[in-house]
């Protein structure tokens, strides 16, 4: 089979892309490309060559001040999860605020997953069927340190050129700036072989006003910056991946939660009742204390439309 390497895929959309279609980039990362609709194919271009892409502008600041009203609501609620009242690891950053599941908590966040070009560029890049991998803010604190750079496909433990398994993208919901904790990614680093190790002083920060969105292969090395000002920095995070990067069965939802007791503790984990360090968080948090919680609202959802009946009944 004749292997295709270099930076550009032209060849029109005509079947449904098999394994013998990928692409390498670099040393880094192969892909399998899929359509390439004519609006964005300059940003594909650019994503191919450089690993990320900034999109100015992307929402409205209407959008922008409904995310803002809706992330100052939930930040002031202890039931917006651990780490909204601050981050618990180095990773996450002590003095930084995350609130995960955000398509739990508000109707006011899904504009910002289901964006247009970004589902576009996604049908480039991923496979049909692409599933969302995580949304939540990420809002980085005044005198917050830079995050340890790293790549979103980290805990995926292949060689490179790797398959590209997923995207990161970043919202930003106040302006970014280099001295506010802006992304700091590294250009071509999604190029780059296993040998080469990320340096702080490669990385430019993605500085955009407060509604743009910075669009990065999973292979990019990047990370959240420091923040030297005296404000917060607030942002969004909606990741992308590979519709086969699951289980075939979807155990935590197929299995009774009311039954979970009598599991044995190895087939629950087994089912996904688990963690692989933190994937397959539930709210920031451990699957099954996401199911007690989850038990515990339904109950009282219950309740409440029992109470309903009883009310229309009057
Ligand atoms: O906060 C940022 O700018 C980046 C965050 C990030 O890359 C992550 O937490 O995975």
């Amino acid at each position: 089979m004749e292997q295709r390497t270099g930076l550009y895929h032209n060849t029109p959309y005509q079947h449904t892309p098999t394994i013998y279609d990928r692409i390498q980039i670099g040393k880094g990362t192969t892909i399998l490309p899929g359509k390439k609709d004519p609006a964005v194919a300059h940003l594909i271009d650019h994503v191919l060559e450089h690993g990320y892409v900034i999109l100015p502008n992307l929402f409205t600041p209407t959008e922008v001040s409904a995310a803002n009203a809706e992330l100052a609501r939930l930040e002031a609620l202890e039931s917006s999860g651990p780490a909204s009242q601050g981050g618990r690891n180095p990773f996450e950053g002590f003095q930084t605020k995350r609130i995960y599941a955000l398509v739990d908590k508000s109707r006011v966040f899904d504009t910002f997953a289901i964006n247009e070009t970004v589902m576009k560029l996604n049908d480039y890049f991923l496979q049909p069927n692409f599933l969302m991998t995580s949304f939540h803010t990420v809002n980085i604190g005044p005198g917050s340190k830079a995050q340890e750079i790293h790549t979103d496909d980290g805990l995926i433990a292949l060689p490179r050129p790797r398959p590209l398994m997923g995207i990161g993208t970043m919202v930003a919901i106040d302006d970014f700036t280099a001295e506010n904790g802006a992304t700091t990614l590294i250009p071509g680093s999604h190029l780059w072989d296993d040998e080469r190790n990320p340096k702080r002083e490669e990385m430019i920060p993605a500085i955009m006003p407060a509604g743009s969105m910075v669009y990065f292969l999973n292979t990019l090395w990047h990370s959240g910056g420091a923040n030297t000002s005296q404000t917060w920095r607030r942002s969004m995070t909606v990741q992308y991946c590979q519709p086969w990067i699951r289980p075939y069965e979807n155990f935590t939802v197929a299995m009774g939660w009311e039954d979970l007791d009598q599991v044995p503790q190895r087939l629950m984990r087994l089912m996904g009742f688990s963690t692989h360090d933190f994937m397959g968080y539930v709210d920031g948090r451990s699957p099954r204390a996401g199911v007690e919680m989850r038990k515990k609202r339904l109950i009282e959802w219950a309740f409440k439309e029992k109470e309903k009946g009883k009310m229309s009944k009057l």
